[in-house]
């Protein structure tokens, strides 16, 4: 839903322009110095990119669903590390507070998440624990008012600059599924929490992850998200919904710089005594790239019109973030193969590109966890 398409309209141009302007041009220095530049941080926080979609009440935007996802097709346009910077404010690090937390939880951290003052991490990943969430082995012990915090997450995107986290941790050990997990918010300087050095990626310099560490950690009971035990993995799975469908927005993106890029080459690029453009062979590598590219658009619109409608879109989410995401890569390849030996060179963005946009069909749940939900949700529907 488009509340006012002229006031959407002055956004998307500002954040189109300030890709085009600002951040571009700085992706080779966020690559090689590994760090989103402070003044570019400071940028983000003038533009009120990390409330993008916390409510005005809070102090952010209060983007609907189809808003976002058209801010983030431009955002996408760029390196993922400057989304990345901002991305889990608005997404995976507040919407469980947003959607399940009291409304002390939300009138505290909300308004500071949304102006960039502080940063959230979502924490369910473990070392023994990734694509079966549910069998997380971090517990949440009660001893009085408070809960005592053991284990460890791992690739949590943002540690090293989070002030929050949003931890999913089991208060009933006799539960062993997802019935026995609850979601904890926990500031970073409680004591006995501490990081694991940064990861060492394939791709997305700039964009930093960690392992994070809680021994020991004591919290208040009040830090239990919502106040209630036992729903946790419920919290993480809608802000995953949510998260999913924004990744594939951000693929859209992405695709449609590297095809971009990838069209200006070909323009340029003379072989054989024309431009390689004019050759069929390319051509249908920039056709089958177009069409994807506007199929994954069409129904990243889609699931955001519905989620926005109040509809349950579990299954529209998945499809998206599974199709858009391996569309990305498909794209990717294809665009390298245009650039020939150039494409393998870091002279050119789409090398970097290539590696960065490997990580879409990964986090937030790998395509085949896509695949399992459909498949799962239309069996279900089928048998009631
Ligand atoms: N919204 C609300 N509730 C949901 C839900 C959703 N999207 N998905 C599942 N649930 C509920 C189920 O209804 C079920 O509730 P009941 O116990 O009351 O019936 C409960 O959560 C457990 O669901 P389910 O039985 O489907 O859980 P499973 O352990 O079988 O696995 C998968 C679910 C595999 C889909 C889940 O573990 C998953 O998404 N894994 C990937 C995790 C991931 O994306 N990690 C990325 C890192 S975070 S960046």
């Amino acid at each position: 839903m488009i509340r006012d398409a002229q006031t959407l309209h002055i956004l998307v141009d500002a954040i189109a322009q300030f890709v085009d302007e600002a951040l571009i041009p700085r992706e080779n220095e966020v690559a090689e110095t590994d760090e989103i530049p402070a003044d570019i941080v400071s940028q983000f926080q003038d533009m009120g990119l990390f409330g993008l979609t916390i409510p005005e009440a809070y102090g952010g935007l209060g983007l609907t669903m189809e808003e976002e996802v058209t801010i983030a097709f431009e955002l996408g346009r760029t390196s993922p590390a400057f989304r990345s910077y901002f991305g889990t404010n608005n997404g995976i690090g507040s919407i469980g507070i947003l959607l399940d937390g009291t409304d002390a939880q939300k009138e505290h951290y909300l308004p500071l998440l949304a102006s960039g003052e502080l940063l959230s991490s979502f924490c369910l990943t473990e070392p023994d624990s990734g694509s079966d969430a549910a069998s997380l082995k971090t517990t949440a012990v009660r001893d009085g008012d408070d809960y005592i915090i053991n284990g460890t997450k791992r690739f949590i995107t943002n540690a090293p600059h989070a002030g929050i986290f949003t931890v999913m941790a089991r208060t009933n050990p006799g539960i062993k599924g997802s019935g026995g997990i609850s979601a904890f918010i926990i500031e970073r300087e409680t004591p006995g929490l501490s990081l694991g050095k940064r990861d060492h990626k394939m791709g997305q310099q700039g964009a930093h992850t960690s392992d994070v560490i809680f021994d020991n950690v004591r919290v208040p009971a009040s830090q239990l998200i919502g106040g209630v035990e036992g729903v946790g993995f419920k919290t993480a799975m809608k802000v995953l919904d949510k998260g999913r469908l924004h990744i594939a927005a951000v693929s859209v993106g992405a695709a449609e710089r590297m095809l971009s890029d990838a069209l200006n080459y070909a323009i340029e690029r003379k072989q054989f005594g024309q431009p390689i453009a004019e050759f069929q062979l390319i051509q249908a590598m920039l056709a089958d790239s177009k069409a994807e590219i506007y199929a994954a658009r069409c129904m990243v619109l889609d699931a955001a019109r519905q989620r926005d409608e109040g509809r349950d879109i579990g299954t529209e989410a998945s499809c998206s973030k599974m199709f858009a995401t391996e569309m990305c890569g498909r794209v990717a390849d294809r665009c390298v193969q245009i650039h020939g030996g150039a494409g393998y060179i870091s002279e050119y963005a789409i090398e970097r590109f290539y590696r960065d946009v490997r990580l879409f069909r990964l986090y937030e749940g790998t395509t085949q966890i896509q695949q399992l939900v459909i498949a799962r949700n239309m069996i279900r529907a089928a048998q009631r």
